[in-house]
């Protein structure tokens, strides 16, 4: 790559929390998706530790938990040379650029949030259930992690739109005020096949990294036998006939995304193979085929693991590069809204 050519990509940026063992559903609607696309833009992946706090965690859980995040990220194919590969934290204008944008947005604006909503309802909700303000301005360090890059484009899934929409909201308002250059305002960059992968224990929901059930989730760590056994013990909806139908047969059609998701085949090419079979054969087919693709990208994150060094090497340099792209946007916007730079004392 030409710096010519890398100066015409445009910028895309994506993360994923380091909440836990990230899951098949983390790789599948999003890493894959970064992997096949890395080339084709100036690519900035990290692992946003500070949205982790927002939920209470482990600190030294939370420390591996973010190593191995950068671990999968390099597993799984990214390539540290071409993309930066950064942890939030060590770029503390994320942070500083957050508290700007505070100043912008509205609290009925994070009122209407959904995820909002539905996290702190799953902390209980309610007067007096310590929901943390962090919880509450988590869509403003996303508009900040964002707009810092300048960034054209982010893959969003369904989940994140509406944080994406506040973060397009927040960028043109301060534009208007501060002038148009102020930031890029970013697009959502809809994948062609968007993977969304339910739980294996209740099909309605999302997979998540963070769910309670351990059966419910595949995680990128998980072990051959556990991969088969979770699937096998996979909810599965009435009837017998393998047929894609999301809301009738919300099981057995989040088994075939997952093998449509891995494989490529479209979803009316798996459904005629299993014309005339069994839910139980898609089960172990699905197994097998989870089986296939996870064992590498579990072998060498666990590899990339036991070589600190050049885990570390990788953050170091990754957090340069962030830092040095970051403070540009930042030094722009804290002279425009008037603080006195300084580098000019
Ligand atoms: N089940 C899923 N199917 C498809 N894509 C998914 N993503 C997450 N779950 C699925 C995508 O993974 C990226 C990173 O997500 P995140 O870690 O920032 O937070 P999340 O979406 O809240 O993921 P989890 O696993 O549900 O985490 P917890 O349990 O900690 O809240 C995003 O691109 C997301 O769309």
């Amino acid at each position: 790559m030409t710096p010519a050519q890398t100066q015409t990509r445009k910028v895309m940026l994506s993360a994923v929390q380091p909440s836990n063992h990230l899951t098949i559903g983390n790789y599948l609607g999003a890493i894959k998706n970064w992997v096949k696309l890395q080339h084709d833009y100036e690519c900035l992946f990290f692992a946003v530790d500070l949205h982790t706090i927002t939920v209470r965690q482990d600190p030294k859980e939370m420390r591996d938990q973010t190593y191995r995040a950068i671990a999968t990220y390099i597993a799984a194919g990214l390539d540290p040379k071409d993309v930066t590969l950064f942890v939030q934290s060590h770029v503390p204008a994320h942070a500083e650029l957050a508290w700007v944008l505070n100043c912008f947005t509205y609290i009925g604006e994070l009122s209407r949030m959904t995820q909002f909503k539905d996290k702190s309802a799953a902390k209980g909700g309610g007067e007096g259930q310590n929901i943390s303000a962090g919880l509450f301005t988590y869509p403003v360090l996303m508009a900040s992690d964002i707009l810092l890059y300048q960034t054209d484009l982010v893959p969003v899934g369904e989940d994140q739109k509406q944080h994406l929409e506040l973060t397009r909201d927040v960028a043109i308002r301060m534009n208007n005020i501060y002038g148009k250059d102020t930031f890029k305002v970013p697009e959502p960059y809809i994948a062609q096949v968007a993977a969304r992968i339910a739980s294996l224990q209740n099909p309605d929901q999302k997979m998540s990294k963070s769910d309670p059930d351990p059966n419910a989730s595949i995680f990128l760590t998980d072990s051959d036998d556990v991969i088969r056994k979770k699937l096998k013990r996979a909810i599965t909806d009435s009837g017998s006939e393998i047929t894609y139908d999301a809301e009738a047969k919300p099981g057995v059609s989040n088994l075939l995304t997952i093998q449509s998701a891995i494989t490529g085949k479209s979803m009316s090419e798996l459904v005629n193979s299993y014309a005339g079979k069994q839910y139980g054969h898609l089960k172990v087919e699905t197994g097998e085929i989870v089986v296939e693709a996870i064992a590498p990208i579990r072998n060498k994150t666990e590899l990339l693991l036991k070589d600190l060094g050049y885990l570390n090497s990788i953050l170091k340099d990754g957090a340069e590069k962030a830092r040095a792209r970051a403070h540009t946007t930042l030094k722009r916007v804290y002279e425009r809204v008037g603080f006195i730079g300084l580098d000019q004392l």
